[in-house]
């Protein structure tokens, strides 16, 4: 058997206001558009992937939150309604997901090998959260791959964000051993904001675009620096100040998928693809791939 790998990395925003503003049918909320310069990125990315040949995508969302180990989706389907607690006007998403479960066990197997508190999700009533169906939405609108969701262990409230970046690490090398022993083809899904303060009211017409901006301006800053270190190739860089990061801009990469995702592709020294930056309801948001394939890689943005 060929030895499996990881095709591609993608870092893939959640805020449930870009589905809501595609208007697919699976969500009954009805929008007037808004967000374009994510949406369309996220439209380029999609195109590219189609292009290329993967078996499974593996995502780690910050909107399950376990608090003994690390969960990993366990039964083949998965389907119901999933409705954001926070914005139930613009989110009510009926899926019906289908899951890659011997690559979900083989992560779990691998990470509890090396010491990690893991535990494989059975329950047929379990409700998949909203950050793994927009990122995987966006990413792949037709859901004609199978997908592994990986939870967020809360390291980061328990401890402080240097654990979790070391805990995250730890699970990323894993996951890369379980792939690369499975034989398959993996898109890895790193599914959060960078910068994460967000406001607490709401426009009237939560598309009225007039009304979306950035928090603030040092969080506008930590991005801008953020993505040159990605355009320049220092993920390793990135990684070691992750930490000051998320304490500075409230970033949802307290989650840990950022290193586990970096961690998994042994920190790229190559140019992230840049496919847009805006922000949602404050925060600041980036739709970036990490290509491994020199021939295929692109000056996107
Ligand atoms: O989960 C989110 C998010 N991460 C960013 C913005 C808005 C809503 O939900
Ligand atoms: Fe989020």
């Amino acid at each position: 058997m060929a030895k499996g790998e990881i095709v591609a990395g993608c870092l893939a925003p959640h805020p449930p206001h870009l589905v809501y503003a595609d208007n697919p049918d699976q969500n009954e909320a009805y929008s007037e558009g808004g967000w374009e310069t994510l949406r369309w990125g996220y439209q380029r990315l999609a195109r590219k992937l189609k292009n290329i040949d993967y078996d499974v995508m593996v995502v780690f969302t910050p909107h399950w939150q376990t608090y003994i180990g690390t969960h990993f989706l366990g039964l083949p389907n998965f389907k119901s309604k999933s409705v954001d607690p926070i914005f139930p006007n613009l989110f009510r998403f009926n899926y019906d997901i289908t899951v890659d479960v011997e690559l979900s066990e083989a992560m779990h197997n691998e990470a509890a090998a090396s010491g990690i508190i893991t535990k494989m999700m059975r329950n047929p009533d379990f409700r998949v959260d909203y950050g793994t169906i927009v990122s995987c939405h966006l990413l792949n609108p037709e859901w004609d791959k199978p997908i592994v969701t990986i939870s967020s262990n809360r390291n980061a409230h328990y401890y402080s964000a240097e654990v979790m970046n070391e805990q995250a690490a730890a699970l990323g090398r894993a996951c890369r051993k379980a792939i690369e022993e499975s034989g398959k083809k993996v898109v890895l899904v790193s599914s959060h904001s960078l910068s994460h303060r967000h406001f607490t009211t709401e426009a009237p017409l939560p598309e009225d675009m007039s009304r979306e901006h950035i928090y603030n301006h040092s969080n506008y800053v930590w991005d801008m620096k953020l993505i040159q270190m990605m355009r320049d190739g220092k993920m390793k860089e990135v990684i070691d100040i992750l930490p000051e990061f998320t304490e500075q801009t409230i970033a949802e990469t307290d989650a840990g998928a950022f290193t586990w995702m970096m961690s998994a592709m042994e920190y790229p020294d190559y140019p992230a693809e840049i496919y847009g930056y805006q922000s949602v309801i404050g925060t600041g948001n980036l739709v970036a791939s990490w290509d491994p394939s020199e021939a295929s890689r692109e000056l996107v943005l």
